[in-house]
């Protein structure tokens, strides 16, 4: 069955107001909430599979550096590539990942299920978290099953740019689930029991297009739970399974929950530093009040917006 959109859950006012008074909410979280930590997404302009230089690595599409046959069959490219994201230190959490570990803080979160791998949601303090797609800092031998020493393989692999081998001489991989590779089995429990109990769903930073493992947090949530969008452009979720979030916040996810903790009163910034502006039905976008700035999407938005628009102070 099609869920349809909620009809006492369509402001920004409406969004407030559920936050106030939930305590089981489910965060899904995406490549989107790493962005401002120095972190590129996918799928963005300046997301991987744009600015991946594939000829330097030596691999026909970008999108094979995280597919499990082509690292079986050689996994240079992809350690070639995760160079420079070892070789980023430090890593802050972004104001995303200390919202949601506010969330938990005031027992407000029920789950953030991730689909992130850069484990930034542990340095923020997030303990009920669910990583889908596993992290990148914990490795094991794609034969044997042994585990690496992590601190030691990113460092040889920065230092002597060494792929990490296993004593039994297969490659070491790190612990994230490559296209082709099936979640675990853990998750799908955890999300079974969770869409039992949760009053929200929160989707945050992500384009959903991996599907898999967090659409079935969607698909199986009961049709009365709202399901609230914070991104960068709209997502749309498949029409066979609803007819959209029941409010979207656009604009930069770190700015929007800035607001939301200031309307929360978790904050001392006023809520007038913030602008909401509605761009169609249930649709709003959330900016400071006074920066004068240029809002990139990386499509045009339904209706009214066209690529590149001008923010008014
Ligand atoms: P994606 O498909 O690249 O989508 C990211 C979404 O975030 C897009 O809709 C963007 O518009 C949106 N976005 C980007 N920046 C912001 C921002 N500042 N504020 C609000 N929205 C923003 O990535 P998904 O997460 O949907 O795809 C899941 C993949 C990405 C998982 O398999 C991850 O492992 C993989 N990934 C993870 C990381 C990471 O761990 N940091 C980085 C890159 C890719």
């Amino acid at each position: 069955m099609v869920r349809t959109q909620l009809e006492h859950i369509r402001t920004v006012e409406d969004v407030v107001s559920l936050l106030r008074r939930s305590r089981h909410l489910i965060v899904i979280t995406g490549a989107g909430i790493s962005v401002s930590c120095g972190i590129p997404d996918f799928r963005s302009q300046n997301g991987i599979y744009r600015t991946v230089d594939c000829e330097a690595l030596d691999i026909p599409s970008a999108e094979l550096l995280f597919d499990i046959a082509y690292f079986r069959m050689d996994p240079i490219p992809f350690y070639k590539f995760s160079r420079t994201f070892y070789g980023m230190t430090p890593i802050q959490p972004s104001a995303t990942h200390q919202f949601i570990a506010n969330l938990e803080r005031h027992k407000k979160l029920l789950r953030n299920y991730t689909q992130n791998i850069d484990g930034i949601e542990r340095l923020a303090g997030i303990g009920k978290i669910i990583e889908c797609h596993g992290n990148i800092n914990e490795f094991r031998c794609i034969k044997c099953k042994r585990r690496g020493d992590a601190p030691i393989i990113i460092e040889k692999l920065l230092n002597y740019n060494e792929i990490p081998k296993c004593s039994c001489s297969s490659y070491m991989k790190p612990e994230i689930t490559f296209f082709g590779e099936s979640f675990p089995k853990s998750m799908k429990k955890c999300i079974d029991k969770d869409v039992l109990k949760c009053d929200a769903i929160l989707v945050i930073g992500t384009s959903l297009k991996v599907g898999g493992s967090v659409m079935e947090i969607l698909k199986q949530a009961d049709e009365n739970v709202p399901q609230i969008l914070i991104n960068k452009e709209t997502v749309q979720v498949s029409p066979k399974l609803s007819d959209g979030f029941d409010v979207t916040l656009l604009g930069q996810c770190d700015e929007i929950v800035t607001y939301i903790e200031t309307r929360l009163g978790w904050r001392e910034d006023s809520p007038s530093a913030y602008q909401c502006n509605l761009v169609s039905e249930r649709v709003f976008r959330v900016f400071p009040s006074n920066v004068e700035t240029t809002i990139s999407t990386d499509v045009p938005l339904t209706g009214v917006h066209s690529r590149k628009r001008k923010r008014k102070a």
